[in-house]
């Protein structure tokens, strides 16, 4: 299987899609047992593992998570500790809305060698300011962008798919008290033809159904999941 092909082939026939957060930190194979049981997630597209401050990689979270059930499992890695063989595709992702070069390319090389028999997404990472300071602020040492710089926000979605990423992540940081705006969404979607990603702070069907149809071909949801496990049954109704 090619995560990518698969994506690209569902949002080419304008399909919309979910992906589910599992944080290795959070996630106890009873937890996991407990989460994944939810009839909702039969209708999940793709598992998303990773967090900001794991120096570990997540091979026992991995493997809880394939005994719970047979879903594309991508790599969303907050360093290169986090690495982990068997996953279906690697998020490598560059943090473009900050300029610390361990997030733009440092992590990468140290990467590299690691990923050779990978499959590796680029992904440009862009964090935008969410109401709170989040843990990826805090790990990467790096300021979001202003939530009402549209401008910036959009050059630098432009920068990203520029320079060869594949697709756009629009961060508005785990546990976000502001998910990414409409606004910033329309705009950014306006100027890019590649899969844009959307998470950070979706805390109800609503929130998902806006950042949709503002034009996210992909939304991420970890923590209201986490609270709210029968949430997955509410979006998918939508
Ligand atoms: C964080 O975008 C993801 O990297 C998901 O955020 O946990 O707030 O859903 P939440």
């Amino acid at each position: 299987m090619n995560v990518f092909n698969t994506i690209i082939e569902k949002v080419s026939q304008g399909k919309k899609l979910f992906a589910l957060l599992v944080d290795p930190e959070k996630s106890s194979a009873e937890h996991l047992k407990t989460l994944l049981v939810n009839p909702g997630v039969a209708d999940v597209d793709l598992i998303l593992l990773g967090g900001s401050t794991l120096e570990a990689s997540s091979e026992k979270t991995l493997s809880d998570i394939r005994q719970q059930i047979d879903k594309p499992v991508v790599l969303f890695p907050g360093n290169v500790s986090q690495i982990t063989a068997g996953v279906d595709a690697v998020f490598f992702l560059s943090l473009i809305s900050g300029r610390n070069p361990e997030f733009l390319i440092g992590n990468h090389v140290k990467a590299a060698p690691l990923l050779k028999d990978m499959e590796v997404i680029p992904v440009a990472y862009i964090l935008i300011d969410g109401g709170r300071v989040s843990a990826t602020q805090e790990v990467t040492k790096t300021l979001p962008l202003p939530s009402d710089d549209i401008e910036r926000i959009v050059d630098t979605a432009v920068a990203g798919k520029m320079l060869g990423h594949k697709m756009v992540y629009l961060e508005a940081g785990s546990g976000a008290l502001n998910p990414i705006s409409p606004s910033v969404i329309r705009a950014v979607r306006e100027q890019l033809d590649v899969p844009l990603i959307v998470g950070g702070g979706l805390k109800s069907s609503a929130d998902v159904a806006l950042a949709y149809s503002s034009g996210a071909d992909i939304v991420v949801v970890g923590n209201a999941f986490e609270t709210n496990p029968a949430l997955l049954s509410d979006i998918f109704s939508l």
